[in-house]
């Protein structure tokens, strides 16, 4: 782990699903404490541990992953907005598959909530959209950060005081239903509801600075897990198919109440193709059989919605983009062995506009996105089954060579290499 002082970090490097749980679940095994800093229930991680001798699966989308390790103390940042009733249900989904969370879990007083009328509006506004809806998850995301951008949010602390809480949410209703007409909403059994919540909640709630600056004078080691990924975020990913949350490393210092110069390792997380849910340019998406292939073999269904996963090749004009924004000092590359099969394997490495180089590293503008045409190179494969190999050595010559083709041109190193879904399905070059 770091050096005192510095937290670690995950970040999703493509369209998200990329693993970055799993490797959570790995560092955690040397963190005290894992924390959230963006998204909400919106983000999916899907886990496999050995829980008491048992392979176990675990479904994360709004509790920290880290809390799979026994020792981690789990903390849900400001930069997170939380709605309430899924966070019990997750911990009771956990607590029933034997993972005891008791005393190990704490949100920020600062964390922004989403209410059920947050995804009655998301719904609501993506019907609007029609044709060119987000394609989001529906869990009141984009609505919820509205409502913090525009200064009429609710956080964690409100709940504290009930007069006020009552008052400053009816406003918000009322505010919905004049943009949106009246959909059926039982505010005031919301407000008795969020009453009883609140009391279930306190436990958990702390001064977020104080807990988070706290654990850092004490030397404690913290990994921060983002959620998404680079290119679902707010300013940088493709606008306006993006989440609504700041899901590079911008975030950790945002989301956390950390200063820049706390940042440690930044562990980038890429799959060896590129995967998108939801809606969105996608220059490298095959529409086609090798596309089915990823999507079967890689099992690319949300872990949230169960929505089927856009697939195509790997993208290294989106790596080498997400790669200056976020400053990986490393990568993990996951899903390797989705590809033993696959004859010819092809990689992007540079976009073209009207038969000239693009001049953006990456465009701003997605009618250009939707344009270009992409120039790629073809590495053999390698035929052969890699699955749950944990030694470099053990990977075929032609495996070798697509991760060091990748590693050179991001010029960032591949520590660890995904082989399959498990815990132990990994090669740490360290
Ligand atoms: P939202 O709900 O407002 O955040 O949706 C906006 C866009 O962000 C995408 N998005 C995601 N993309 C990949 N994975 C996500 N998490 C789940 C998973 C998704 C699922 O791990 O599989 O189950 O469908 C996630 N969350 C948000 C979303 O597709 C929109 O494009
Ligand atoms: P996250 O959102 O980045 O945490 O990723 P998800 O959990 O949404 O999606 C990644 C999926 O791939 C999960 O089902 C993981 O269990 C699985 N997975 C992770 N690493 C590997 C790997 O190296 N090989 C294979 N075959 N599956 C993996
Ligand atoms: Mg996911």
């Amino acid at each position: 782990m770091e050096q005192p002082g510095k937290v670690a970090v995950v970040l999703g490097a493509q369209w998200g699903d990329t693993g970055k749980g799993k490797l959570v679940d790995i560092l955690a095994a040397e963190a005290d404490i894992t924390a959230r800093c963006a998204g909400g229930n919106n983000a999916g991680h899907t886990i496999v541990a050995n829980v008491n001798g048992v392979k176990t699966k675990f479904d994360f989308h709004l509790l920290p992953s880290g809390l799979v390790n026994p020792n981690c103390t789990a903390f849900i940042g400001n930069g997170v907005v939380v709605h309430i009733p899924a966070f019990f249900q997750e911990l009771e989904a956990l607590t029933s598959k034997g993972l005891n969370c008791e005393g190990r879990l704490f949100i920020s007083d600062r964390a922004h909530l989403v209410f059920d009328f947050h995804q009655i509006v998301d719904g609501l506004k993506e019907v609007e959209l029609g044709g060119s809806n987000i394609g989001t998850t529906r869990k009141g995301i984009g609505p919820a950060y509205s409502s913090k951008a525009s200064r009429s949010g609710l956080r964690v602390h409100h709940l504290f005081d009930e007069e006020a809480f009552a008052t400053k949410f009816r406003t918000l209703v009322e505010g919905r239903f004049k943009r949106y007409g009246h959909f059926e909403y039982d505010t005031e059994g919301e407000i008795k509801r969020y009453k009883e919540l609140a009391q279930r909640l306190k436990p958990y709630v702390v001064d977020g600075i104080a807990f988070i600056h706290n654990a850092l004078a004490a030397n404690k080691r913290i990994l921060v897990e983002g959620a998404n990924a680079l290119m679902l975020d707010l300013d940088f990913g493709t606008y306006p198919f993006v989440t609504s949350s700041a899901t590079g490393i911008g975030g950790v210092c945002t989301g956390l109440g950390l200063p820049p110069r706390t940042v440690g390792g930044t562990y980038g997380v890429i799959k060896a193709y590129t995967t998108r849910v939801g809606a969105g340019p996608f220059p490298t998406e095959q529409l086609n059989s090798i596309g089915e292939h990823l999507q079967e073999v890689g099992a690319e269904f949300g872990v949230t919605t169960g929505r089927r996963r856009r697939c195509g090749w790997l993208d290294l004009v989106v790596m080498k983009y997400s790669t200056v924004i976020n400053g990986y000092t490393a990568l993990n590359l996951t899903k390797l062995d989705v590809l033993d099969d696959v004859d010819t394997i092809k990689v992007a490495v540079a976009y073209h506009l009207d038969g000239k180089p693009l001049d953006a590293l990456f465009p701003a503008d997605l009618d250009t996105l939707a344009r270009v045409e992409v120039q790629y190179v073809e590495l053999p494969g390698w035929k052969q089954s890699i699955q749950d190999k944990t030694q470099w050595s053990d990977l075929p010559d032609n495996c070798q060579k697509y991760v060091e083709y990748i590693e050179q041109f991001l010029g960032v190193p591949i520590r660890w290499i995904g082989t399959g879904p498990a815990r132990e399905s990994m090669i740490d070059r360290g």
